[in-house]
């Protein structure tokens, strides 16, 4: 005899809301979730280490096989940091996801009122505490998620069915992008420039006048002779800068040394101050390309610091280290030249370019003058460097290069050529240009040396050049070079950029 199976209320209701909370459903409520969790973080951390997508970020840039970070770098320019974040944000959000996924599945398995919201928060909370280590900061992730998880599964009489569910996830994403835009500029403010005020140094201001008036007339588009702060070129291993409080930070010198040192920001600002110029090149740069900049620079020697801790050392090097995990390892030699600095065109050094304090080395690729510098080591034996572990040869002086940044076609016929070149401490002694592909050759007018002003008397400053010319109607091969303070010709051998730095001449086929 057939019994009937009787059916409770209860249990029917359960599988209602578990059939309208179907997988399409749980998937786009896990992305919502994940969002929300993400600008929750952004909202709290800003653009600063502890935003949940800089470790992840660190890490995709961490792990990346070096020759792919070669290549892309060669290959995609600029794009090549934009590519790895919109990768890290992809990857952090997948990691939320899954996290919130966690939850609603747990929800599924028990009757127990705001289950899938409970765990979802704990998971989220847990992943953003490992990523980022700030367990108070990470309820900002946890708080947002769960929000979107009560939005979409809370209980209601009777249970809901699909399109309820359909309309709270829809809901639970409008308030995601409201939430999101609020956070936008909650965490903006959260990531204002660090605060040290700074008086503008009396160096800084003459020298700025002094490259103002040996700046070339007539050059066109073409960059003075001082890299304004927001023109700067800037090159890091990660997306997201370190944000340091000067009131805190301290650099430390270790290794072989007679004396190890600590100093704060307050010891190195009470030390007598100087202020140079000096011009940094990227080593991954293409040859003609602008990742090159001057700028007037204040700071301490480093040598003053360097003669309190007395280095020894078998290997006469040593490396540098810095709050973003980057590391650089080179020769003591060139250290002992270098400078602290604190100070950038006048003002207090950017976060972007190393706040509170970077290494500058006179005449070296821009590698090694290590920004948000935090140590350094004195070493017993060598090691390699952060670059030099993905294949480049970047720790030693520059490349000579003349660029040609300004065509400019006047009405009169003439075609007036100019740009920048630079030598390190070699200086530039010479540019020519060639309108022939280099069969002859005349001198470009070049603007006067900016001031060595530096305690070392080091020329690290690059000279703009210009050469007005009237072509013949025609096709014609330009060419330009530099000649170097030793009287050396910049290279004539074409190399890209990869690992030595760029080599050869810019070359322009300029058509009249
Ligand atoms: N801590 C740290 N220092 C760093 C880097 C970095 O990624 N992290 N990049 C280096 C590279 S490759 C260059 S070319 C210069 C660029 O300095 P800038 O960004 O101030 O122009 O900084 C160097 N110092
Ligand atoms: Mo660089």
């Amino acid at each position: 005899m057939a019994s009937e199976q009787p059916t409770s209320p209860d249990r029917d209701d359960a599988a209602r809301r578990d059939a309208a909370l179907a997988l399409p459903a749980r998937v786009a409520t896990a992305v919502v979730g994940a969002v929300a969790a993400l600008a929750g973080s952004y909202a709290a951390a800003g653009s600063t280490p502890d935003f949940v997508v800089a470790p992840v970020n660190a890490f995709v840039v961490n792990t990346s096989p070096a020759s792919l970070v070669a290549f892309s770098i060669q290959t995609l320019g600029h794009l090549d940091d934009l590519l790895a974040f919109a990768l890290s944000v992809a990857l952090t959000l997948l990691l939320f996801a899954l996290a919130v996924a966690v939850g609603l599945d747990a929800g599924r398995r028990t009757s127990v009122p705001l289950a899938s919201a409970g765990v979802a928060a704990l998971a989220v909370w847990a992943l953003a505490a490992a990523l980022t280590r700030r367990p108070a900061a990470a309820l900002a992730t946890a708080l947002p998620a769960a929000v979107v998880v009560v939005l979409v599964t809370r209980l209601s009489t009777p249970a809901p069915d699909r399109s309820t569910v359909r309309r709270r996830v829809l809901l639970a994403a409008a308030g995601t992008v409201g939430f999101g835009a609020l956070a936008a500029l909650a965490g903006g403010l959260r990531t204002l420039p660090p605060g040290e005020e700074m008086a503008p140094p009396a160096d800084a201001a003459r020298l700025a006048d002094q490259a103002r008036a040996k700046e070339l007339a007539d050059v066109g588009d073409v960059p003075g002779l001082v890299s304004p702060i927001g023109e700067f070129y800037r090159v890091d291993i990660d997306s997201i800068d370190p944000m340091l409080d000067a009131g805190q930070w301290t650099l430390t010198v270790t290794g072989a040394v007679d004396d190890e040192l600590a100093l704060s920001y307050a010891d190195l600002r009470a030390m007598d101050a100087a202020t140079k110029f000096k011009t940094l090149r990227c080593v991954g740069e293409g040859l003609n390309d602008r990742l090159m900049g001057n700028a007037v620079w204040t700071g301490v020697p480093l040598a003053d610091i360097l003669a309190r801790a007395v280095p020894g050392g078998d290997c006469g090097c040593v490396i540098l280290r810095a709050a973003d995990g980057y590391y650089e390892e080179f020769p003591l030699a060139a250290l002992r030249t270098g400078f602290l600095a604190y100070g950038m065109n006048g003002a207090s050094l950017p976060r972007a370019h190393g706040y509170p304090v970077r290494a500058l080395v006179p005449g070296h690729w821009g590698e090694i003058n290590v920004k948000w510098l935090t140590e350094i080591e004195i070493l017993e034996r060598e090691a390699t460097g952060y670059w030099e572990e993905r294949g480049w040869h970047g720790t030693g002086p520059v490349n000579t290069v003349a660029k040609l940044w300004g065509v400019e076609r006047r009405d009169d016929g003439t075609v007036v050529l100019a740009g920048h070149a630079y030598a390190g401490t070699r200086g530039i002694e010479r540019v020519d240009v060639s309108t022939d592909d280099g069969s002859t050759w005349t001198d470009a007018v070049l603007s006067d040396p900016l001031d060595p002003a530096d305690v070392l008397g080091a020329r690290d400053a690059w000279r703009q050049w210009r050469y007005a010319w009237t072509p013949d109607p025609g096709s014609h091969r330009v060419v330009v070079r530099a000649t170097d303070g030793t009287g050396t010709v910049q290279s004539g051998e074409d190399a890209a950029a990869f690992p030595n730095g760029a080599s050869g001449r810019v070359r322009r086929t300029i058509d009249v």
